[in-house]
């Protein structure tokens, strides 16, 4: 014990001090909840709050990688320690087995100013999922100044990721009804800056202005989402998409509503951290599945109700008297 707790203030180290060998094992003992997870997390999570993380979403095709590359390229060159993370949720693989494919990083996979990792979520419960958020804390906490997250993949995961992300940027392309599926996925909701990628080809300036009528009818914020045009696989428009960036995290810090929302994925993370405790405690620890389960029968047979076997187990774990039946 003493030697693993040694490796593990090692690991620590390194990863505050920005080694990506370290950072990978760290994102490995998170990933597969290894002992010393919770020490790591807990002691990495301070260093990496610096409001940089900036998530790329959109639907499957629309050019993300070839963006990501392009902007990793534009912020090396600016000298900016880089964090890719590409995260997958249909992918059954994870650490380096996608990046040949999925991220079209050329001179970028040798960059030592650049940490790349290709994540699958477990998926468990839908959405991004705990550990692709504690995976991005860990590449925070290694002071790289800019993090991107692309995500693939339509659904729950591109929603989750304004909830993690500091500034989403939505890509587009101008390809047979791409605006009205984004409208449907809800991905005019959660962009901060849109793209209108592959404006190489018809139909560019179309989605792009239809883009931005719709956002229009958004006038219950504060920001106004830029709505522009790149050529990925060209490098065209990618300064002024960092610009953009740029103005969205800028106007976080200035309007409070940076403050604000760390404030409240603080309040999330705690809140999640003891029900998953809770939870574990009880059904597992606590033995109370198998109270559960003996209990099953009577339900099925309609004796009994599911609320009163609730409240049976929260009084024998002494968590809460009863359950309070004028909630909804
Ligand atoms: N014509 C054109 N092709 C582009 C442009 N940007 C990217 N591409 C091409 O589009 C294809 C898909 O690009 P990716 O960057 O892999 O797209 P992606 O959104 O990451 O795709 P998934 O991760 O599979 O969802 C590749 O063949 C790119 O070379 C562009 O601006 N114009
Ligand atoms: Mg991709």
């Amino acid at each position: 014990v003493v030697s693993e707790t040694g490796n593990l203030e090692t690991l620590i180290e390194g990863v505050l001090r920005g080694e990506w060998r370290a950072t990978a094992r760290a994102i490995s003992i998170v990933e597969d909840s290894r002992p010393g997870r919770v020490e790591l997390l807990a002691r990495l999570y301070p260093a990496g709050r610096n409001g940089r993380v900036c998530g790329i979403t959109g639907p499957s095709g629309a050019g993300k990688s070839t963006l990501v590359d392009r902007l990793a390229s534009h912020y090396r060159a600016e000298d900016e320690r880089v964090g890719i993370l590409c995260v997958d949720p249909t992918s059954p693989f994870s650490g380096g087995a996608l990046l040949g494919d999925r991220i079209r990083m050329n001179e970028i996979v040798l960059d030592p100013g650049v940490f790349i990792r290709s994540m699958a979520t477990r998926g468990s419960r839908g959405g991004l999922g705990k550990a692709a958020r504690e995976v991005i804390s860990i590449v925070e906490a290694t002071g790289t100044s800019q993090v991107l997250v692309e995500t693939v993949g339509v659904g729950q995961i591109e929603l989750d990721i304004a909830e993690t992300a500091d500034t989403v940027v939505v890509v587009l392309v101008p390809e047979s009804g791409d605006g009205i599926q984004a409208m449907k996925a809800g991905l005019m909701e959660i962009g901060d800056v849109f793209v209108v990628n592959k404006a190489d080809r018809d139909g560019a300036e179309g989605l792009r202005v239809e883009i931005e009528s719709v956002l229009a009818l958004r006038t219950d914020r504060e920001w106004s989402p830029p709505v522009l045009t790149t050529i990925a696989s060209e490098g065209s428009g990618i300064v002024e998409l960092a610009h953009a960036i740029h103005a969205h995290r800028s106007w976080l810090e200035t309007s409070g509503e940076g403050e604000q929302r760390r404030r409240q994925r603080i309040m999330s993370y705690v809140k999640e951290i003891v029900q998953d405790a809770l939870a574990a405690g009880l059904w597992e620890e606590g033995g109370y599945r198998r109270k559960l389960e003996e209990s099953l029968p009577s339900i099925l047979a309609g004796d009994r109700d599911p609320f009163s076997v609730a409240e049976d187990i929260l009084a024998a774990s002494g968590m809460l008297e009863s359950l309070n039946r004028d909630a909804h």
